[in-house]
C-alpha cells in the first residue's frame, strides 16, 4: 500500500459558508473536488503525526463513499488514528462529544444539516477543533485560502474499510477504530438530566412524539426516549436514517415538519411533541396545540436551568447570535448574569464557552446547546424541555404563558425568501445599506427608527472582527427588523428577513404573531423595497 500524489488543480468555490462547506452532491462528486478540500483542511490545521480524527455524518447520500475517501487521505497524511461512527453515522452534537471526551485533535462531520439530500440534493463537510466546537472564522479561512493555491493532494492506495461493525483495523499505518456513536452520547445526556423524574413522567401516561425526520437522530432518539426513559414504542417517528431523508426537508420548523404540526394540533394530541433536523443539532419544541419560538425555547430553559441536575450550579452567562430575539436578555438581566450578541452561527460561542463565560447558547434557527459540546443540541434541549415538566408539572404552553407574564413578550417571527436569483437578493441589502443616513429617526407609524447598521462583532476572547453579519433597523421600543443573507444555502440566494417585537402588556400576550408584528412587517416590505426587486410576493417558509 502506498502513498500517492495526486496532482490537481484548484476550485474557486469551497468557501466555507455559516457551517462548512455545502453544495450540491453533483459538484462533490467531480473529480478531486472533495479531495482539494480535505488536504486543504488537513494542509490547515498542522496536526502533529499520529494524531487521531473523529469521522462520520448524517448518513445523506454520498456519506459513506465520502468517508472511504477521507480515511484514505488521513492515513497518506500521517494520522495516527481515525474514529468512525458505525455506518458513517454521527450526529453533529455527538461528535463534538466524542472529540472531547477522547481529547482528539479534531474531526470532521459530513452534512448540510437541514438542507435536502439524495443523489441532486446537497452534501457538506465541516471541520471541528480539538474543543468540539466549529473551527472560527480564522481557520475556515485559512482552508479557503489553501484550497484556492492547493496543487496536489496525498491518498493511500487501498482497499475500502469496512465501517459497519464496531472494531478496530488498520489502514496503512493508522488505525480505524469503528465505534458505537450513540452510547457516549447517551451516557452524557443522563449526567446532565433527571431521568428518573422524566421515566416517571412518561410512566404517568405523559405523551411525547419526536419526528426524527428520517435523519440522523432517529437511533439516538429510540435509544434514549423509548430504551433509557420507557417511552412507549413508536413515539420516535421516522427513525431510520435515509440517505434523502425520505424525499423530506430535513428541517424542523412549523412548514417542513408539518407531520408532526398536524399531530400536535389534532385531537388527541400528545403533551409534547419535537423535532430534529438532518444532522441533528436542531429542534423543535411543541405542547398540544403549541408552538415554542427557539427564542423563547432559549429563554425558558434558561429561567429554568437549575431543574436539571446538570445545571443546578446555575449559569456563567448566556449567549445568543444577534438575530435572535432579546427574550433571553431579560433572562439574564434577572439572573443578573453577562448576555452576549454574536453573528449567527455556532463557530462564534466557542470561544465564550471556553473562557467560561457562558453556560447557554441559542439561535432563532432552532438552535440551542450548552458547554456541555461546542454544537448546538437537538435531543439535549428535547430532554431540558422534559426535565422541566417532569419537574414543574404544568403543561408547555402554561409554561411558556407564565414565562411571558414575567418577563414580557418577544413577539417573533422569521420570513424566509429561499431561492432567490442572487443579484436581486444582494440589491435588496445594498439598498437597505444605501439609505441608513435618511432612515436614522424617520417615523413609521408607532415606530421611530432609533439606529440602522451592519451588525460588526469583536470577539471578547481573542479579539477578531466579523464584519457584515447583518442589517439592523432597531426601534426606539427595542422592536427590530433585520435582513441577513443566508450562509448555508446551495442554490440562488436566500434572504432572511427577522422581526421582533416587544410586548408588555399581558393582555396582549394571546396574540398571533403574525397579527403583533403586522405593522413591522409592512415597514420591513416597505423599506426594503423587496416585493419590487425579487418579484416575490410571499416568503418560502414563516416561522
Ligand atoms: C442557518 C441558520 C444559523 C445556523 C446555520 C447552521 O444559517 O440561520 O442560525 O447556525 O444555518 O445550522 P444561514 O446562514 O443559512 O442563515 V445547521 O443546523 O444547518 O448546521
Ligand atoms: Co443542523
Amino acid at each position: 500500500m502506498g502513498i500517492r500524489t495526486i496532482s490537481t488543480r484548484p476550485f474557486s468555490d469551497q468557501k466555507p459558508g455559516t457551517s462548512g462547506l455545502r453544495k450540491k452532491v453533483p459538484v462533490f462528486q467531480q473529480p478531486h473536488y472533495l479531495e482539494n478540500f480535505v488536504q486543504s483542511i488537513f494542509d490547515s490545521i498542522a496536526a502533529p503525526q499520529g494524531a487521531t480524527l473523529v469521522l462520520g455524518g448524517d448518513g445523506r447520500y454520498y456519506n459513506r463513499a465520502a468517508i472511504q475517501v477521507i480515511l484514505k487521505m488521513a492515513a497518506a497524511n500521517g494520522f495516527g488514528k481515525v474514529l468512525v461512527g458505525r455506518d458513517g453515522i454521527l450526529s453533529t452534537p455527538a461528535a463534538s462529544c466524542v472529540i472531547r471526551k477522547y481529547q482528539t485533535f479534531g474531526g470532521i462531520i459530513l452534512s448540510a444539516s437541514h438542507n435536502p439530500g439524495g443523489p441532486d440534493g446537497d452534501f457538506g463537510i465541516k471541520f471541528n477543533s480539538s474543543n468540539g466546537g466549529p473551527a472560527t472564522e480564522t481557520i475556515t479561512e485559512a482552508i479557503f485560502a489553501r484550497s484556492k493555491a492547493i496543487g496536489a493532494y496525498r491518498m493511500l492506495d487501498a482497499g475500502d474499510v469496512a465501517i459497519d461493525k464496531v472494531g478496530v483495523s488498520t489502514l496503512g499505518g493508522m488505525q480505524v477504530q469503528v465505534f458505537d456513536p450513540v452510547s457516549d452520547y447517551a451516557e452524557l445526556m443522563e449526567s446532565l438530566f433527571d431521568f428518573a423524574a422524566i421515566r416517571s413522567l412518561l410512566a404517568g401516561g405523559f405523551k411525547i412524539k419526536f419526528d426524527a425526520m428520517h435523519a440522523v437522530n432517529g437511533p439516538y432518539a429510540r435509544e434514549i426516549l423509548e430504551r433509557r426513559l420507557g417511552a412507549p414504542a413508536g413515539s420516535v417517528s421516522n427513525a431510520v436514517p435515509l440517505p434523502d431523508f425520505g424525499g423530506g426537508h430535513p428541517d424542523p420548523n412549523l412548514t417542513y415538519a408539518h407531520d408532526l404540526v398536524e399531530v400536535l394540533y389534532g385531537d388527541n394530541a400528545p403533551d409534547f411533541g419535537a423535532a430534529s433536523d438532518g444532522d441533528g443539532d436542531r429542534n423543535m419544541i411543541l405542547g398540544k396545540k403549541f408552538f415554542v419560538t427557539p427564542s423563547d425555547s432559549l429563554a425558558v430553559i434558561a429561567a429554568n436551568a437549575t431543574l436539571a441536575p446538570g445545571y443546578q450550579q446555575g449559569l456563567a452567562g448566556i449567549a445568543r447570535s444577534m438575530p435572535t430575539s432579546a427574550a433571553a436578555d431579560r433572562v439574564a438581566q434577572a439572573l443578573n448574569i453577562p448576555c452576549f450578541e454574536t453573528p449567527t452561527g455556532w463557530k462564534f460561542f466557542g470561544n465564550l464557552m471556553d473562557a467560561g463565560k457562558v453556560t447557554l447558547c441559542g439561535e432563532e434557527s432552532f438552535g440551542t446547546g450548552s458547554a456541555h459540546v461546542r454544537e448546538k443540541d437537538g435531543l439535549w434541549a428535547v430532554l431540558f424541555w422534559l426535565n422541566i415538566l417532569a419537574v414543574r408539572k404544568q403543561s408547555v404552553e402554561s409554561i411558556v404563558r407564565e414565562h411571558w407574564a414575567k418577563y414580557g413578550r418577544n413577539v417573533y417571527s422569521r420570513y424566509d425568501y429561499e431561492g432567490l436569483p442572487t443579484a436581486a437578493a444582494q440589491g435588496v441589502m445594498s439598498h437597505l445599506q444605501g439609505n441608513f443616513g435618511q432612515m436614522t429617526g424617520a417615523k413609521f407609524g408607532k415606530y421611530t427608527v432609533k439606529f440602522c447598521d451592519d451588525f460588526s462583532y469583536t470577539d471578547p476572547v481573542d479579539g477578531s472582527v466579523s464584519k457584515g453579519q447583518g442589517v439592523r433597523i432597531i426601534f426606539t421600543d427595542g422592536s427590530r427588523i433585520i435582513f441577513r443573507l443566508s450562509g448555508t444555502g446551495t442554490e440562488g440566494a436566500t434572504l432572511r428577513l427577522y422581526l421582533e417585537a416587544y410586548e408588555a402588556d399581558a393582555s396582549r400576550h394571546h396574540l398571533d404573531a403574525q397579527v403583533a408584528l403586522a405593522d413591522l412587517i409592512r415597514i420591513a416590505l416597505q423599506i426594503s423595497e423587496l416585493k419590487q426587486r425579487t418579484g416575490r410576493e410571499q416568503p418560502t417558509v414563516i416561522t
